[in-house]
């Protein structure tokens, strides 16, 4: 914001080379006090005007659109800063604990882990889904790590978690891509359709990811915590981890992912959280 710090006193005359220093050194601080009663009144009304301007504004998702304006900065930084290489911290196995049960969004109805699957949608070969069994998710390379769970509430935990990582359920399905080509995830990431997204079998609760994010070598399906099976509060049969990002992108008990050409929705992000929800 233009603080006006340029404009008040520049009319004030300043007589250089005055014979009495003394006197002039007053007159200065004279000058310089109005001035920043001057400062200070500007800023001030500028700041009450501006915030009613701010609050009066047209809401763009629910928050006024200058606001908006400043997330959506956030998330160009998240986006040109994020490194694909940078990991999230790891810890000692020892410091893993249960953490507190959180957001029980599309939980709410019994689940049978005998009959539930994963669908997969968005791929490169074919319009139909895959299906995937908890097994045949087993039977992919195991994967394990042991990060922090944060949520944007202002809690986190240690946790161990084993599952596979997203990348290498990508890979075993081979999402769209942008040029038609066979998908080839390792080799030719940017070619691959830029989104997934990733629902629970209700649809209730909804996360949607950059694909830079999805491959995130610690972005992982997990289907043990702190070597036991996931529990239904965690998420069984299968949840995402993401410890590149607060907690409300772990999405818990996931029914389907699509890759997709499109910016998905996310169940957060329509509430007013950075969609990005970076760390
Ligand atoms: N399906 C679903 N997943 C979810 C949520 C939810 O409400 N529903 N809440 C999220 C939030 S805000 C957090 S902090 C973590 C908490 O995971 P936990 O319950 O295993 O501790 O789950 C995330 N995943
Ligand atoms: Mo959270």
């Amino acid at each position: 914001m233009n603080t006006g710090e340029d404009h008040p006193s520049r009319g004030s005359t300043e007589s250089r080379g005055a014979a009495e220093p003394r006197a002039e050194v007053e007159r200065i601080i004279r000058s310089r006090t109005r001035r920043s009663f001057l400062v200070a009144g500007v800023v001030a009304a500028a700041g009450v005007a501006g915030w009613r301007w701010l609050v009066t504004r047209r809401e763009d998702q629910g928050i006024p659109w200058p606001l908006r304006r400043v997330l959506e900065t956030n998330e160009q930084w998240a986006r040109d800063y994020f490194d694909a290489s940078r990991l999230a911290p790891t810890f000692p196995v020892a410091l893993a604990a249960e953490p507190r049960p959180n957001g029980g969004i599309g939980l709410e109805d019994e689940l049978d882990s005998g009959t539930w699957r994963l669908q997969v949608t968005g791929l490169a070969e074919s319009p139909d889904p895959l299906s995937f069994s908890i097994d045949e998710i087993r039977s992919l390379p195991r994967f394990e790590m042991t990060t922090e769970l944060q949520c944007i509430e202002g809690w986190s935990q240690i946790v161990h978690w084993a599952g596979v990582r997203f990348q290498d359920l990508a890979i075993r399905c081979g999402p769209a891509t942008v040029s038609g080509e066979p998908p080839d995830v390792r080799a030719r990431p940017d070619d691959l359709v830029p989104y997934a997204s990733v629902e629970t079998p209700d649809g209730e609760y909804y996360v949607g990811l950059d694909m830079t994010s999805a491959l995130h070598p610690q972005t992982m399906l997990c289907y043990e915590m702190n070597g036991q099976p996931l529990s239904s509060i965690h998420g069984a049969p299968l949840r995402l981890v993401i410890p590149v990002k607060y907690g409300i992108k772990s999405i818990k008990r996931i029914g389907t992912i699509r890759f997709t050409h499109h910016r998905p929705l996310d169940y957060w992000a329509e509430r007013g959280y950075d969609w990005y929800a970076g760390l």
